[in-house]
């Protein structure tokens, strides 16, 4: 089974590696999806703290993750889906419901977050020091 999922991963932390590792479970290739700086700047109205170069080549680095590419829309999600024969969309369940039409190209899948960590409260962590 090919899954696919989508991801700033900046900052990178133990809750993107838990959402990656379930991912790979369900299927036998895990291919992932990180978000340019471009989109992360019209999304979050600032840029990543790590560049996208930095983040695809951590996300790739890991053992869980068969294929990386950039995502540089959120509305190119059906195209990705086809473009690499997709066969499960997984998500965080902050995305919960937000996908679920794409059900029709794939299954669709959302995990529990995990709690008590996120790139946001590293930042305000980091700053508080
Ligand atoms: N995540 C998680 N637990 C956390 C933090 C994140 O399970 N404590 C999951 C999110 O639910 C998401 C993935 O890790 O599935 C990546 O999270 P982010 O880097 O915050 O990605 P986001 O900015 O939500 O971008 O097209 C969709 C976007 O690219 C998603």
């Amino acid at each position: 089974m090919r899954v696919i999922t989508f991801g700033t991963f900046d900052v990178f932390h133990i809750g993107h590696v838990n959402i990656l590792e379930r991912a790979k479970e369900l299927g036998a290739y895990l291919i992932v999806g990180v978000s340019s700086d471009a989109l992360n700047i019209s999304k979050k109205g600032r840029p990543p703290i790590y560049s996208q170069d930095d983040r695809m080549k951590i996300v790739e680095s890991l053992h869980c993750v068969d294929e990386v590419f950039l995502e540089e829309s959120l509305e190119l999600k059906a195209e990705y889906i086809k473009r690499f024969n997709a066969e499960m969309l997984v998500m965080g369940n902050d995305w919960e419901g937000k996908f679920d039409h794409y059900s029709n190209l794939c299954e669709v899948h959302y995990f529990p977050r995990t709690e008590g960590i996120s790139t946001t409260q590293v930042i305000d962590l980091v700053r508080e020091m």
